[in-house]
């Protein structure tokens, strides 16, 4: 028996859209008529998936007050009553695993293998995670009370993990939320929404608004306590800009240019690995991709080697096959923005290696070597799969470099020693490390970025903070207890 989905499996997924589209809001625990729509594309075929709405100020004002009508009583249920919630919807998304992997892939291009073995159980695990701090909050945040509504708007490179990573922990601080999913991968929140509906979800507690960055504005100027945004740093910025003296909770995770550091004494067969997993994951759509290769001069030359040799080895290829490493590009706007900074990069100087453009949305792996720091191609994140190869010579000039950007979301160090390792690992301004190892993730460790990459964090206990108020401090006159 073969393990996991097959191309098979996208039939029952293609009648479940042609079933539902046009599809419409989920608002209030049911779903809304259709209104004006847009469509959803396989990016690898430019097969049209679905019709799903454009929320409109309408549809935002909607979602919010069924939002906050649920409030109280979500936040009241018992922290045990709010987690049996959080432990159904983690089981229902792994009961759909299948299901929801090849609905990812479609949507968004990526391979079946990572929606499979990655966003999909990770959600899950997401879920299982928050529903223990669901029945922990009192205890372990006393005095702390649950923000209220909360506004949230996701990207397209990890649709349903990044859903995971905003509501879960949303409704464990005791929250509902008006969830607006990104433009170009909509279905795995719509799948989502009749999840809630399967758990039975109480009405509001989870209200999901399809649309474009229009809504997602909307979204922002609506009466809510808090804006949790994962995007562009040009869109958190107005994001941010715009709440300014609102006195409304932001988090931001933005954009990234994170090093992947190389010393002398690495196992290089390993860090060769690790780039695939880090730049070449995801067709190098993440936010924390190590972009930008910087290797110990004195290994460089084998490095080099066998790096061109692996990244020849990945197969591109229809995403819903299991043996595709590199899928398409979400969509022809991210192909273009893509080559224009490897245009721009190698007009600056830099030679690039691979890369080269495919029929449809597809970009083959590549790199940019002899580039110079200040290149446009080792400063804007390309958002692709072309990582960036230059060289230092001592670890000073190693931090130097990887400390060399506006951006402060993550990196990776590697060294056969762990001295080394942590030093260097210490020095680099980001929120997330990875020491022998990159793209790995758990929902307790928080995430989240410094300088032009954002603030707070998802995950963890710090993730919850971010969905909770400021706790009440008692006063010095309440009568001491007998
Ligand atoms: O992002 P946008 P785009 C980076 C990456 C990529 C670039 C552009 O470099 O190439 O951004 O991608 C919603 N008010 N990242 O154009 O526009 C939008 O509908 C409120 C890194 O897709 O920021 C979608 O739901 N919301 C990133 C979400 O914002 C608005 C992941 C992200 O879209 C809005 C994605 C507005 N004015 C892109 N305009 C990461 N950190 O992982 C758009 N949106």
């Amino acid at each position: 028996m073969e393990y996991g989905p097959s191309i098979e499996d996208s039939d029952a997924v293609r009648d479940w859209l042609r079933g539902r589209s046009p599809f419409g809001h989920f608002i209030g625990g049911k779903f809304t008529r259709s209104g004006t729509t847009f469509t959803t594309r396989d990016p690898s075929t430019g097969e049209v998936l679905a019709e799903v709405t454009q929320g409109g100020d309408q549809d935002v004002a909607e979602a919010v007050r069924a939002a906050r009508k649920a409030q109280n009583k979500w936040s009241g249920l018992s922290g045990t009553e709010r987690a049996r919630y959080l432990y159904a919807i983690a089981r229902h998304i792994q009961k759909r695993e299948r299901f929801l992997s090849v609905l990812e892939t479609l949507d968004n291009g990526k391979p079946i293998r990572e929606s499979r073995d990655i966003d999909i159980p990770l959600a899950a695990r997401h879920f299982y995670h928050h529903a223990g701090w669901a029945e922990l909050r009192d205890s372990e945040f006393p005095g702390h009370a649950p923000l209220g509504v909360c506004g949230q708007i996701i990207p397209w490179n990890f649709p349903l993990l990044m859903l995971a990573w905003k509501i879960a922990p949303a409704l464990a601080a005791g929250n509902t939320v008006v969830l607006k999913p990104a433009e170009y991968t909509p279905l795995t929140a719509l799948a989502f929404a009749e999840i809630c509906q399967e758990v039975g979800l109480p009405a509001g507690v989870v209200n999901i608004v399809t649309g474009d960055g229009a809504t997602g504005a909307a979204l922002v100027q609506a009466e809510l306590d808090k804006i949790a945004f994962t995007g562009s740093t040009e869109v958190g910025r107005a994001i941010a800009d715009s709440l300014a003296g609102t006195g409304r909770k932001l988090t931001l995770e933005l954009g990234g240019k994170s090093p992947f550091v190389v010393m002398d004494d690495a196992d290089l067969d390993a860090a060769v690995e690790g780039v695939v997993d880090s730049i070449w994951f995801n067709q190098g759509q993440v936010c924390c991709a190590g972009s930008r290769i910087l290797v110990a001069e004195a290994v460089a030359e084998r490095f080099e080697a066998l790096l061109r040799a692996r990244m020849e080895r990945l197969r591109i290829g229809q995403p819903l096959d299991k043996s595709t490493d590199i899928g398409a590009i979400v969509d022809p706007v991210q192909k273009d923005r893509i080559l224009s900074i490897c245009t721009e990069a190698i007009g600056a100087g830099a030679e690039l290696i691979g890369g080269q453009q495919g029929e449809g949305c597809f970009i083959a792996p590549g790199y940019l070597r002899n580039i110079a720091p200040a290149n446009p191609g080792m400063q804007q994140e390309i958002f692709g799969p072309i990582a960036t190869l230059s060289t230092f010579r001592t670890a000073d000039e190693a931090v130097e470099l990887a400390n060399n950007t506006r951006y402060g979301l993550a990196g990776s160090v590697w060294s056969e020693s762990a001295t080394v390792a942590t030093d260097i690992a210490a020095r680099i301004k980001a929120g997330v490390i990875w020491i022998n190892c990159a793209n790995m993730f758990d929902a307790s460790a928080p995430f989240g970025g410094y300088r032009e990459s954002g603030f707070g964090r998802e995950g963890g206990r710090a993730g919850m903070l971010d969905y909770l108020s400021e706790p009440k401090v008692k006063s010095a006159r309440d009568p001491a207890p007998r």
